[in-house]
Protein backbone atom coordinates (compact mmCIF):
# COMPACT_ATOMS: atom_id res chain seq x y z
CA UNK A 1 0.00 0.00 0.00
CA UNK A 2 0.85 3.44 -0.77
CA UNK A 3 1.19 5.85 2.07
CA UNK A 4 2.29 9.46 2.89
CA UNK A 5 2.87 12.33 4.86
CA UNK A 6 3.72 15.82 4.12
CA UNK A 7 5.11 18.74 6.62
CA UNK A 8 5.99 22.34 6.06
CA UNK A 9 4.71 25.83 6.72
CA UNK A 10 4.01 28.11 3.98
CA UNK A 11 6.79 30.38 4.06
CA UNK A 12 9.06 27.80 5.92
CA UNK A 13 12.72 26.58 4.98
CA UNK A 14 10.95 24.00 2.79
CA UNK A 15 7.64 21.47 2.16
CA UNK A 16 8.61 18.09 2.59
CA UNK A 17 6.66 14.72 1.62
CA UNK A 18 7.16 11.05 2.50
CA UNK A 19 6.17 8.16 0.51
CA UNK A 20 6.00 4.50 1.35
CA UNK A 21 5.06 1.41 -0.81
CA UNK A 22 6.63 2.39 -3.76
CA UNK A 23 7.56 -1.00 -5.76
CA UNK A 24 11.28 -0.65 -6.56
CA UNK A 25 12.57 -0.51 -9.93
CA UNK A 26 10.13 2.40 -11.19
CA UNK A 27 11.68 4.59 -13.67
CA UNK A 28 11.77 8.34 -11.43
CA UNK A 29 13.05 11.76 -12.44
CA UNK A 30 12.93 14.61 -10.97
CA UNK A 31 11.90 16.62 -14.03
CA UNK A 32 8.57 13.66 -13.38
CA UNK A 33 8.06 15.70 -10.51
CA UNK A 34 8.71 19.46 -11.47
CA UNK A 35 6.95 19.43 -14.40
CA UNK A 36 3.38 18.71 -12.32
CA UNK A 37 4.99 21.70 -9.91
CA UNK A 38 5.46 23.86 -12.38
CA UNK A 39 1.65 23.08 -13.50
CA UNK A 40 0.27 23.84 -10.47
CA UNK A 41 2.10 27.74 -10.23
CA UNK A 42 0.15 28.88 -13.47
CA UNK A 43 -3.49 30.18 -13.63
CA UNK A 44 -4.72 33.07 -14.54
CA UNK A 45 -5.85 34.77 -11.02
CA UNK A 46 -2.85 33.63 -8.81
CA UNK A 47 -1.17 36.43 -6.54
CA UNK A 48 2.18 37.29 -5.96
CA UNK A 49 3.60 34.49 -4.09
CA UNK A 50 3.56 32.46 -7.74
CA UNK A 51 6.09 35.62 -9.04
CA UNK A 52 8.80 34.22 -6.11
CA UNK A 53 8.39 30.80 -6.05
CA UNK A 54 9.54 28.16 -9.18
CA UNK A 55 8.57 25.32 -7.44
CA UNK A 56 11.08 22.20 -7.98
CA UNK A 57 11.91 18.92 -6.08
CA UNK A 58 14.70 17.63 -4.47
CA UNK A 59 14.61 13.75 -4.16
CA UNK A 60 16.48 13.15 -0.72
CA UNK A 61 16.20 9.27 -0.51
CA UNK A 62 14.54 6.00 -2.28
CA UNK A 63 15.82 6.81 -5.69
CA UNK A 64 19.25 5.49 -7.47
CA UNK A 65 20.47 6.00 -10.56
CA UNK A 66 16.68 7.02 -11.89
CA UNK A 67 14.89 4.22 -10.43
CA UNK A 68 13.21 3.88 -7.19
CA UNK A 69 14.40 1.44 -4.43
CA UNK A 70 11.76 0.18 -2.61
CA UNK A 71 12.66 2.54 -0.07
CA UNK A 72 11.15 5.43 1.57
CA UNK A 73 11.00 8.19 -1.17
CA UNK A 74 11.86 12.09 0.81
CA UNK A 75 11.15 15.04 -1.73
CA UNK A 76 12.02 18.47 -0.28
CA UNK A 77 10.72 21.76 -2.30
CA UNK A 78 12.99 24.54 -0.04
CA UNK A 79 10.58 27.82 -0.15
CA UNK A 80 12.36 30.54 -2.47
CA UNK A 81 10.38 32.90 -0.21
CA UNK A 82 12.24 31.89 2.65
CA UNK A 83 14.98 34.28 3.73
CA UNK A 84 12.00 37.25 3.39
CA UNK A 85 10.65 35.53 6.44
CA UNK A 86 13.46 34.37 8.66
CA UNK A 87 12.67 36.93 11.52
CA UNK A 88 8.53 36.09 11.35
CA UNK A 89 9.30 32.29 11.05
CA UNK A 90 12.45 31.64 13.41
CA UNK A 91 12.46 28.11 14.57
CA UNK A 92 14.31 29.53 17.91
CA UNK A 93 13.31 33.47 18.28
CA UNK A 94 9.80 34.59 19.01
CA UNK A 95 8.41 36.46 16.12
CA UNK A 96 8.30 40.78 16.70
CA UNK A 97 5.23 41.97 18.69
CA UNK A 98 4.14 44.29 15.34
CA UNK A 99 3.98 40.65 13.04
CA UNK A 100 1.11 38.91 15.36
CA UNK A 101 -1.87 38.43 13.70
CA UNK A 102 -5.22 38.64 16.16
CA UNK A 103 -8.07 39.33 13.42
CA UNK A 104 -9.18 36.17 12.12
CA UNK A 105 -10.59 35.45 8.53
CA UNK A 106 -14.07 34.03 8.02
CA UNK A 107 -13.91 30.83 5.86
CA UNK A 108 -10.48 30.08 6.65
CA UNK A 109 -8.64 27.65 9.54
CA UNK A 110 -7.58 30.53 11.48
CA UNK A 111 -10.38 30.91 14.34
CA UNK A 112 -10.79 27.28 15.32
CA UNK A 113 -6.83 26.66 14.89
CA UNK A 114 -6.31 29.35 17.18
CA UNK A 115 -8.71 27.87 20.05
CA UNK A 116 -7.70 23.95 19.02
CA UNK A 117 -4.08 24.57 19.46
CA UNK A 118 -3.99 27.40 22.10
CA UNK A 119 -2.30 29.92 19.94
CA UNK A 120 -2.41 33.67 20.15
CA UNK A 121 -0.95 34.48 16.63
CA UNK A 122 -3.03 32.94 13.79
CA UNK A 123 0.44 33.06 12.04
CA UNK A 124 0.45 30.17 13.92
CA UNK A 125 -2.29 28.48 12.06
CA UNK A 126 -2.65 29.89 8.42
CA UNK A 127 1.09 28.75 8.12
CA UNK A 128 -0.22 25.12 8.00
CA UNK A 129 -3.40 25.63 6.72
CA UNK A 130 -2.27 27.59 3.43
CA UNK A 131 -2.77 26.05 0.13
CA UNK A 132 1.33 25.83 -0.60
CA UNK A 133 0.95 22.71 0.88
CA UNK A 134 -0.42 21.15 -1.85
CA UNK A 135 2.84 21.56 -3.71
CA UNK A 136 3.71 18.85 -1.57
CA UNK A 137 1.05 16.69 -2.46
CA UNK A 138 1.18 17.41 -6.69
CA UNK A 139 4.87 16.23 -5.93
CA UNK A 140 3.36 12.82 -4.52
CA UNK A 141 0.82 12.96 -6.97
CA UNK A 142 3.77 12.71 -9.82
CA UNK A 143 5.21 9.79 -8.37
CA UNK A 144 1.37 8.27 -8.04
CA UNK A 145 1.25 9.20 -12.03
CA UNK A 146 4.76 7.82 -12.59
CA UNK A 147 4.08 4.75 -11.66
CA UNK A 148 0.14 4.64 -13.63
CA UNK A 149 1.73 5.52 -16.38
CA UNK A 150 3.60 1.89 -16.38
CA UNK A 151 0.23 0.41 -16.42
CA UNK A 152 -0.91 3.03 -19.35
CA UNK A 153 -2.83 5.43 -17.22
CA UNK A 154 -2.81 8.57 -17.45
CA UNK A 155 -4.71 11.57 -15.38
CA UNK A 156 -6.17 14.72 -16.57
CA UNK A 157 -8.01 17.36 -15.60
CA UNK A 158 -10.19 20.72 -17.18
CA UNK A 159 -11.63 23.63 -15.27
CA UNK A 160 -15.62 23.71 -15.87
CA UNK A 161 -16.36 26.57 -14.00
CA UNK A 162 -15.02 29.71 -12.75
CA UNK A 163 -17.64 31.61 -10.66
CA UNK A 164 -20.95 32.20 -12.90
CA UNK A 165 -18.91 31.23 -16.38
CA UNK A 166 -19.06 27.48 -17.09
CA UNK A 167 -18.70 25.03 -19.64
CA UNK A 168 -20.34 21.33 -19.47
CA UNK A 169 -16.74 20.42 -21.84
CA UNK A 170 -14.97 18.17 -19.29
CA UNK A 171 -11.56 16.18 -20.61
CA UNK A 172 -13.41 13.32 -23.08
CA UNK A 173 -10.51 11.93 -24.60
CA UNK A 174 -6.69 11.01 -23.65
CA UNK A 175 -4.25 13.79 -24.08
CA UNK A 176 -6.94 16.59 -23.51
CA UNK A 177 -5.34 17.33 -20.91
CA UNK A 178 -2.81 19.06 -22.37
CA UNK A 179 -5.08 21.22 -24.57
CA UNK A 180 -6.36 22.52 -20.88
CA UNK A 181 -2.70 23.23 -19.63
CA UNK A 182 -2.89 25.50 -23.22
CA UNK A 183 -5.36 27.51 -21.56
CA UNK A 184 -4.68 30.44 -18.68
CA UNK A 185 -7.61 29.13 -16.56
CA UNK A 186 -7.25 25.12 -18.01
CA UNK A 187 -10.46 25.47 -19.77
CA UNK A 188 -11.66 23.25 -23.13
CA UNK A 189 -14.06 25.81 -24.30
CA UNK A 190 -12.82 28.93 -25.86
CA UNK A 191 -15.54 31.20 -24.88
CA UNK A 192 -16.25 29.86 -21.15
CA UNK A 193 -12.53 30.86 -20.77
CA UNK A 194 -13.10 34.13 -22.26
CA UNK A 195 -16.39 34.89 -19.37
CA UNK A 196 -13.92 33.56 -16.62
CA UNK A 197 -10.64 35.65 -17.10
CA UNK A 198 -13.12 38.40 -17.09
CA UNK A 199 -14.78 37.20 -13.91
CA UNK A 200 -11.65 37.30 -12.60
CA UNK A 201 -10.83 40.52 -13.54
CA UNK A 202 -13.68 42.26 -12.00
CA UNK A 203 -13.88 39.85 -8.90
CA UNK A 204 -10.26 41.10 -8.41
CA UNK A 205 -10.60 44.43 -8.99
CA UNK A 206 -13.37 44.62 -6.24
CA UNK A 207 -11.24 42.95 -3.56
CA UNK A 208 -13.16 39.73 -4.10
CA UNK A 209 -12.47 35.90 -4.80
CA UNK A 210 -13.85 33.33 -7.02
CA UNK A 211 -14.51 29.76 -6.90
CA UNK A 212 -15.47 27.00 -9.22
CA UNK A 213 -15.60 23.42 -10.27
CA UNK A 214 -13.04 20.82 -12.04
CA UNK A 215 -13.11 17.90 -13.55
CA UNK A 216 -10.66 15.12 -13.23
CA UNK A 217 -10.21 12.26 -15.49
CA UNK A 218 -8.42 9.11 -15.27
CA UNK A 219 -8.30 7.26 -18.42
CA UNK A 220 -7.44 2.53 -19.08
CA UNK A 221 -8.41 2.35 -15.78
CA UNK A 222 -8.64 -2.13 -15.53
CA UNK A 223 -11.76 -3.37 -13.98
CA UNK A 224 -12.14 -4.05 -10.39
CA UNK A 225 -10.05 -1.07 -8.55
CA UNK A 226 -11.74 -1.03 -5.22
CA UNK A 227 -13.83 -3.17 -3.45
CA UNK A 228 -17.78 -3.45 -2.44
CA UNK A 229 -16.97 -5.73 0.20
CA UNK A 230 -16.22 -3.58 2.72
CA UNK A 231 -16.75 0.50 3.29
CA UNK A 232 -13.50 1.10 3.42
CA UNK A 233 -12.08 -0.16 0.47
CA UNK A 234 -14.86 1.85 -1.53
CA UNK A 235 -12.68 3.52 -3.99
CA UNK A 236 -14.98 6.51 -4.92
CA UNK A 237 -15.05 6.97 -0.96
CA UNK A 238 -11.36 7.10 -1.02
CA UNK A 239 -11.83 9.83 -3.79
CA UNK A 240 -14.32 11.60 -2.27
CA UNK A 241 -11.98 12.07 0.53
CA UNK A 242 -8.91 12.69 -1.49
CA UNK A 243 -10.86 15.79 -2.66
CA UNK A 244 -12.20 17.04 -0.18
CA UNK A 245 -9.24 17.48 1.50
CA UNK A 246 -7.60 19.88 -1.30
CA UNK A 247 -8.01 23.34 0.67
CA UNK A 248 -11.63 25.36 -0.19
CA UNK A 249 -13.27 22.34 -2.09
CA UNK A 250 -16.72 22.01 -0.18
CA UNK A 251 -18.59 19.51 -2.81
CA UNK A 252 -17.31 16.35 -4.79
CA UNK A 253 -19.48 14.41 -6.99
CA UNK A 254 -18.96 11.12 -9.01
CA UNK A 255 -19.97 10.78 -12.67
CA UNK A 256 -22.83 12.91 -13.05
CA UNK A 257 -23.05 12.42 -9.44
CA UNK A 258 -25.67 15.36 -8.18
CA UNK A 259 -27.67 15.43 -11.81
CA UNK A 260 -28.30 11.58 -11.05
CA UNK A 261 -31.02 12.06 -8.21
CA UNK A 262 -33.04 13.95 -10.18
CA UNK A 263 -33.21 11.41 -13.24
CA UNK A 264 -35.67 8.01 -13.70
CA UNK A 265 -33.50 4.96 -12.97
CA UNK A 266 -33.58 4.17 -16.52
CA UNK A 267 -31.71 7.01 -17.48
CA UNK A 268 -28.87 6.90 -14.12
CA UNK A 269 -27.34 3.94 -15.15
CA UNK A 270 -25.19 2.53 -18.16
CA UNK A 271 -26.24 -0.35 -20.26
CA UNK A 272 -23.94 -3.06 -20.63
CA UNK A 273 -22.40 -3.96 -24.24
CA UNK A 274 -20.03 -6.71 -25.50
CA UNK A 275 -17.82 -6.91 -28.56
CA UNK A 276 -14.99 -9.39 -28.98
CA UNK A 277 -12.26 -6.62 -29.63
CA UNK A 278 -13.56 -4.56 -27.03
CA UNK A 279 -14.81 -6.77 -24.62
CA UNK A 280 -17.63 -5.41 -22.23
CA UNK A 281 -18.38 -2.04 -22.32
CA UNK A 282 -20.83 0.95 -22.10
CA UNK A 283 -21.88 3.70 -23.86
CA UNK A 284 -22.67 6.29 -21.94
CA UNK A 285 -20.72 7.16 -18.58
CA UNK A 286 -23.20 8.80 -16.15
CA UNK A 287 -21.52 6.61 -13.28
CA UNK A 288 -17.58 8.19 -13.92
CA UNK A 289 -16.27 4.59 -14.28
CA UNK A 290 -17.38 3.63 -10.34
CA UNK A 291 -20.18 1.13 -9.67
CA UNK A 292 -20.08 -0.34 -6.36
CA UNK A 293 -17.07 1.20 -5.00
CA UNK A 294 -15.08 -0.23 -7.81
CA UNK A 295 -13.61 0.79 -11.15
CA UNK A 296 -15.65 -0.45 -14.22
CA UNK A 297 -13.34 -0.27 -16.67
CA UNK A 298 -14.64 3.29 -18.27
CA UNK A 299 -13.02 6.58 -17.93
CA UNK A 300 -13.13 7.43 -14.37
CA UNK A 301 -14.58 11.04 -13.83
CA UNK A 302 -14.77 13.42 -10.67
CA UNK A 303 -15.77 16.90 -10.30
CA UNK A 304 -14.88 18.80 -7.33
CA UNK A 305 -16.69 22.33 -6.24
CA UNK A 306 -13.95 24.88 -4.56
CA UNK A 307 -15.13 27.73 -3.08
CA UNK A 308 -13.85 31.44 -2.94
CA UNK A 309 -10.44 31.77 -1.24
CA UNK A 310 -11.22 33.34 2.26
CA UNK A 311 -8.18 35.81 2.03
CA UNK A 312 -10.14 39.21 0.31
CA UNK A 313 -8.50 42.45 -0.68
CA UNK A 314 -11.51 43.82 0.50
CA UNK A 315 -11.86 41.96 3.92
CA UNK A 316 -15.10 40.34 5.83
CA UNK A 317 -15.79 41.48 9.14
CA UNK A 318 -14.45 39.62 12.51
CA UNK A 319 -13.60 39.74 16.01
CA UNK A 320 -10.21 40.99 17.15
CA UNK A 321 -9.21 37.46 19.29
CA UNK A 322 -7.35 40.45 21.87
CA UNK A 323 -9.49 43.45 22.18
CA UNK A 324 -12.61 41.32 21.21
CA UNK A 325 -13.78 44.30 19.18
CA UNK A 326 -15.07 44.09 15.51
CA UNK A 327 -12.59 44.45 13.06
CA UNK A 328 -12.11 43.80 9.43
CA UNK A 329 -10.09 40.48 9.02
CA UNK A 330 -6.54 40.27 8.26
CA UNK A 331 -5.24 40.57 4.23
CA UNK A 332 -3.00 38.66 3.69
CA UNK A 333 -1.44 38.72 -0.05
CA UNK A 334 -3.57 35.49 -1.66
CA UNK A 335 -4.53 34.48 -5.07
CA UNK A 336 -8.06 35.85 -6.64
CA UNK A 337 -8.71 32.54 -8.02
CA UNK A 338 -6.57 29.25 -7.47
CA UNK A 339 -9.36 26.88 -9.47
CA UNK A 340 -7.04 26.23 -12.45
CA UNK A 341 -4.08 24.94 -9.66
CA UNK A 342 -6.46 23.29 -8.28
CA UNK A 343 -7.39 21.20 -11.05
CA UNK A 344 -3.55 19.84 -11.10
CA UNK A 345 -4.01 19.16 -7.16
CA UNK A 346 -7.12 17.37 -7.73
CA UNK A 347 -5.29 15.33 -10.91
CA UNK A 348 -2.40 14.66 -7.68
CA UNK A 349 -4.59 13.30 -5.03
CA UNK A 350 -6.92 11.23 -7.66
CA UNK A 351 -3.40 9.41 -8.99
CA UNK A 352 -2.44 8.73 -5.32
CA UNK A 353 -5.56 7.17 -4.41
CA UNK A 354 -5.48 5.53 -7.62
CA UNK A 355 -1.94 4.16 -7.56
CA UNK A 356 -2.73 2.86 -3.86
CA UNK A 357 -6.20 1.22 -5.17
CA UNK A 358 -3.85 -0.64 -7.75
CA UNK A 359 -1.20 -1.88 -5.36
CA UNK A 360 -3.71 -2.86 -3.33
CA UNK A 361 -4.94 -5.15 -5.79
CA UNK A 362 -1.14 -6.14 -7.59
CA UNK A 363 0.71 -5.87 -4.90
CA UNK A 364 4.42 -6.28 -5.75
CA UNK A 365 7.84 -5.42 -4.06
CA UNK A 366 9.02 -4.48 -7.50
CA UNK A 367 7.50 -3.17 -10.63
CA UNK A 368 7.81 -6.66 -12.76
CA UNK A 369 6.35 -8.61 -9.81
CA UNK A 370 2.94 -5.98 -10.20
CA UNK A 371 3.28 -6.03 -14.16
CA UNK A 372 2.88 -10.13 -14.06
CA UNK A 373 -0.21 -9.81 -11.43
CA UNK A 374 -1.59 -6.77 -13.81
CA UNK A 375 -0.94 -8.87 -17.06
CA UNK A 376 -1.96 -11.89 -15.66
CA UNK A 377 -5.50 -10.39 -14.59
CA UNK A 378 -6.12 -8.28 -17.73
CA UNK A 379 -5.85 -11.35 -19.43
CA UNK A 380 -8.39 -13.02 -17.38
CA UNK A 381 -10.80 -10.54 -16.71
CA UNK A 382 -11.83 -10.22 -20.14
CA UNK A 383 -13.91 -13.72 -19.39
C1 LIG B 1 -0.04 29.25 -2.19
C2 LIG B 1 0.81 30.07 -1.54
C3 LIG B 1 0.28 31.16 -0.71
C4 LIG B 1 -1.02 31.70 -1.30
C5 LIG B 1 -2.05 30.61 -1.50
C6 LIG B 1 -1.51 29.36 -2.09
O1 LIG B 1 1.31 32.08 -0.68
P1 LIG B 1 1.31 33.44 0.17
O2 LIG B 1 0.47 33.18 1.40
O3 LIG B 1 2.76 33.65 0.47
O4 LIG B 1 0.74 34.47 -0.75
O5 LIG B 1 -0.76 32.29 -2.55
O6 LIG B 1 -2.61 30.25 -0.25
C7 LIG B 1 -3.93 30.47 -0.03
C8 LIG B 1 -4.76 30.82 -0.95
C9 LIG B 1 -4.41 30.28 1.33
O7 LIG B 1 -5.62 30.50 1.55
O8 LIG B 1 -3.63 29.97 2.18
C10 LIG B 1 0.47 28.17 -3.04
O9 LIG B 1 1.68 27.89 -3.12
O10 LIG B 1 -0.39 27.54 -3.69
Amino acid sequence: MLRFLTGGESHGLALVALIDGVPSNMPLVKADIDKDLARRQLGYGRGGRMAIERDAVDIASGVRGGRTLGSPISLIITNKDWPNWTEIMDVETAPPADAILTKPRPGHADLSGLIKYGFGDVRDVLERASARETAARVAVGAVAKRLLAEFNVTVESAVLSIGAASTDKGVAVPGQGLDADKSPVRCLDEDAASGMQAAIDEAGAAGETLGGVFEVAAFGMPVGLGSYTQWDKRLDAALARALMSIPAIKGVEVGDGFRLAERLGSAAHDEISYSPDKGFFRSTNRAGGLEAGMTNGGTLRVSAAMKPIPTLGKPLMTVDVVTKAPAEAISERSDVCAVPAASVVGEAVVAIELANALLAKFGGDNLDETKRAFDAYQKDSRL
